[in-house]
């Protein structure tokens, strides 16, 4: 084929798939309907790519359907399921343990007392992977034909409807070691890799599986050689894959044994690490290999091999949500070609399950702003336009590039998308602007202001969002409650929420954030710069969707975001209420952001408009301010080289987000999702005067870390894991904190839950957060 995408979103464009599954978690509908729900859309799918322009024949549609997941996908195909579940497997094809889909299910979310893989971001995305846990005895061979089966359900259909031969996307052998973590329980030096090679003899079965069903590519997403976060260096990624795709591409006889290949190495520069993948890869017997050409670089030179490998050229961006420059994107192809590339094909960068479906389903945007954007159906569609003109020249697609040529000059000239009062803003700023007074003098100042006790207690700012709470915002977005009538019912939420906290005695309250739907679409709504969508969801984890904001201008802050909500709070109570803000790496993370201006520059603008609104909040006599950072490590870049460029931006625009703060206003932050190691001096250098951290699961491991690195401020590690229904029981809270006090000055500590209490029921959150505050009165008694 010459054009094709590399993966396309799975949830539906209304969110078909999260209802259906949903819905049969529920047990409102069976195991066989949501196969056949899910079906229905897999097909839809299919046929409608191929309306858009890919072939329906040649394997050109990504068959990259997943139920949840496609990383539990991989665990399912090769039956590597953690010895807690084994008892949920059934003998399968080759009478190896399969997953039935209740079990899969399982295996993504827990069962009973069995906890459910670990969760964790997706190489640079906000997208979350379920981590596989492969020990040396971990069952692994081809254990469930579902991807054969799905193949076969498109290329010959049995509904009547016309057939598309579809490209099985599965995540590659080496990608899928190197994303697993070790079985518990695994002798000492034991890493996933050693198991290569039975994970490769397994895939040879699934290749001939599929190649005898007729499928005449498959496609291996091999990420992992785009980055040097996962524990192995270039040499050892390349050996491994030597390793593999000698056994798959070379002694598999292409046609018989097994479909074409395509490698695709996403997200990154195969070619900006230590060595370069993309000579690696053409250096193998596969067909095809997938660049990234948004965030990697095209070969210039001559690259040995690469003449008889097709190259997918992903020169459409998968990974954000603007529309491409046609013209530019076609010398860019027209450049490839020259360089000696064999076949070129037209791809995207990454899959497209990063964006919304489409854009046409958005009829509230600004009608500019929607001519600027390609969401998954757009990109298709101009991937195939790039293929024709590649193929048939650029007359051929004349009128569709002056249509983005037009489309890409109404956005630059257009008003908004340059402020000049906010450039001159940013551009007058000094690196005082990014500096507090020293820790010392804040935290006498911040002592005599808020005399709080040792050990003292605290939240991280959202309180359940009940039913209620959801029913009440809806109407008001539908316009269906008044104003006036949404801000009594919001005001009666936090007021209940305020006499909740004075009730158990917590020490700093919080407002309880009824009024936001997302910690960071809350904002966009609010500030200017930003737009929001109706249905452009994608999917964040299973079932779980996010709508990401589009970030189209310059940022400012037409009017106070938070403060009446906060001030309200700050009434009912001679306690200190900690006023909430969610951070600008995080506001950035989590929306689609302009590719015009470069990301530390746009996380400038974001930190000014917080820093506004940290004066206001001051103003109205809040003395405790927290700024969110979650997202601090999820943009770290893949390759080291970057780190600290990045560490450095996105630390700098925190501390301007902050540090207008006066000495006795405490400054608090909290990030999420573990895996700090990478990160713990960018912690310190955020210089907040209390962080709080995920610590619960992994038992205050960051504590001594933290104690290690010289880490000299308030630190607030989560004794309360919030992922879970389960309520902590005094003895394990007070243990924690005892472990968090015996690691560093206890002097420092304070204690409060993992995370926001958001997802949590009230009635767990009520007992919770009584057993914290009595074991911490406990512990308080021995200091
Ligand atoms: N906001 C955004 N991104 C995030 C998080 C967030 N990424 C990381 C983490 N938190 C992901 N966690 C979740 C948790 C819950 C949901 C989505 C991501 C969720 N979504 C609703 C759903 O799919 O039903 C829809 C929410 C809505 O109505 O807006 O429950 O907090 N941006
Ligand atoms: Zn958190």
């Amino acid at each position: 084929p010459t054009a094709t995408v590399l993966g396309y979103p799975r949830i539906g464009r209304r969110r078909e798939l999260k209802r259906a599954v949903e819905s049969f978690w529920a047990g409102r509908t069976t195991a066989d309907e949501l196969e056949s729900t899910a079906l229905a859309l897999r097909r839809d799918t299919a046929r409608h790519l191929v309306s858009l322009g890919l072939d329906a024949d040649g394997g050109a549609v990504p068959g990259s359907f997943s139920y949840y997941d496609q990383v539990l996908d991989a665990v399912a195909l090769l039956g590597a399921v953690p010895d807690r579940f084994a008892g949920l497997t059934e003998a399968g094809p080759g009478g190896h343990g399969r997953l039935p889909l209740a079990a899969y299910f399982a295996v993504a979310r827990g069962a009973g007392d069995a906890p459910p893989l670990e969760m964790t971001k997706w190489f640079d995305t906000n997208y979350h992977y379920l981590v596989p846990e492969i020990g040396p005895g971990t069952p692994i061979a081809f254990a469930d034909d579902r991807v054969v089966r799905e193949f076969t359900e498109l290329a010959r259909p049995d509904d009547g409807g016309a057939p598309v031969v579809t490209r099985p996307v599965l995540v590659g052998p080496v990608t899928f070691l190197l994303l697993s973590k070790a079985a518990d329980g695994s002798p000492e030096g034991f890493r996933p890799l050693d198991r290569l090679d039975d994970v490769v003899d397994a895939y040879a079965g699934v290749l001939r599986a599929l190649a005898a069903a007729g499928a005449p590519w498959v496609q291996l997403d091999e990420p992992a050689l785009v980055t040097d976060l996962l524990g192995a260096g270039f040499d050892e990624v390349a050996d491994a894959v030597r390793r593999a795709y000698a056994r798959l591409a070379t002694d598999l006889a292409p046609g018989r044994d097994r479909p074409a290949i395509l490698v695709a190495a996403p997200y990154g520069d195969l070619r900006g690490g230590s060595g370069d993948g993309l000579a690696l890869l053409a250096g193998t017997d596969v067909e095809a290999v997938a660049v990234d050409l948004v965030r990697g670089s095209a070969p210039t030179g001559a690259v040995p091999g690469l003449d008889s490998t097709t190259l997918v050229a992903g020169v459409i961006d998968g990974h954000n949500v603007w529309r491409a420059d046609l013209g530019a994107r076609l010398a860019d192809l027209e450049g490839l070609t020259a360089a000696g590339a064999g076949a070129v094909t037209v791809g995207t960068s990454t899959s497209l399950l990063h964006v919304p479906h489409d854009v046409a389903d958005e009829p509230r945007l600004d009608s500019a702003l929607a001519g600027w954007l390609a969401f998954a159906d757009q990109k298709v569609a101009e991937v195939v336009t790039l293929a024709t003109g590649l193929t048939q020249g650029r007359e051929a697609v004349a009128d569709r590039l002056a249509e983005s040529a037009a489309a890409v000059r109404s956005r630059a000239a257009a008003p908004g998308v340059v402020v000049p009062a906010v450039r001159e803003r940013t551009a007058a700023l000094t690196p005082e602007d990014a500096e507090r007074a020293p820790y010392a003098r804040r935290a006498a100042a911040q002592r005599e202001r808020l005399d709080l006790p040792p050990l003292p207690t605290t939240t991280i700012g959202s309180f359940p969002q009940t039913a209620e709470i959801r029913a009440a915002r809806a109407a008001w977005a539908r316009g269906e409650l008044s104003d006036a009538d949404y801000t009594a019912a919001m005001r009666g939420q936090i007021a209940a929420t305020v006499a909740l906290q004075e009730e158990l005695g917590l020490d700093v309250l919080v407002h309880g954030e009824p009024e936001r739907n997302d910690m960071v679409q809350y904002f966009a709504e609010q500030l200017d710069g930003f737009a929001t969508t109706v249905n452009g969801w994608v999917q964040s984890y299973g079932s779980r969707c996010v709508r990401p904001p589009i970030l189209w201008g310059d940022v400012s802050r037409p009017a106070p975001l938070t403060v009446s909500w906060t001030a309200y709070a700050a009434s009912l109570t001679s306690k200190p209420v900690k006023g909430m803000l969610t951070g600008p790496v995080t506001i950035l993370a989590w929306s689609f952001v302009r590719d015009d201006l470069p990301l530390g520059e746009t996380a400038e603008q974001v930190a000014l408009a917080l820093r506004d609104e940290v004066a206001d909040l001051e103003a109205s006599g809040i003395g405790v301010v927290q700024v969110d950072e979650p997202a601090l490590r999820e943009l770290l870049p893949l390759r080291t080289a970057a780190h600290a460029e990045y560490l450095d931006w996105s630390v700098r625009s925190f501390r301007l987000a902050t540090a207008g703060a006066d000495v006795a206003t405490q400054v608090h932050t909290h990030l999420c999702y573990s895996e700090f190691g990478q990160v713990i001096g960018a912690i310190d250098g955020l210089d907040a005067d209390v962080t709080s951290v995920e610590a619960a699961r992994s038992r205050m491991e960051i504590v001594p870390q933290l104690a290690d690195a010289g880490f000299g401020r308030g630190i607030g590690p989560g004794v309360y894991d919030i992922h879970s229904p389960r309520v902590p029981s005094v003895e394990e809270v007070t243990e924690l904190v005892t472990l968090a006090a015996k690691a560093i000055d206890p002097r420092l500590v304070w204690v409060n839950p993992d995370c926001g209490l958001k997802t949590r029921g009230p009635a767990e959150t009520r007992e919770s957060l009584a057993n914290l505050v009595t074991a911490t009165r406990t512990v308080r008694a021995t200091l």
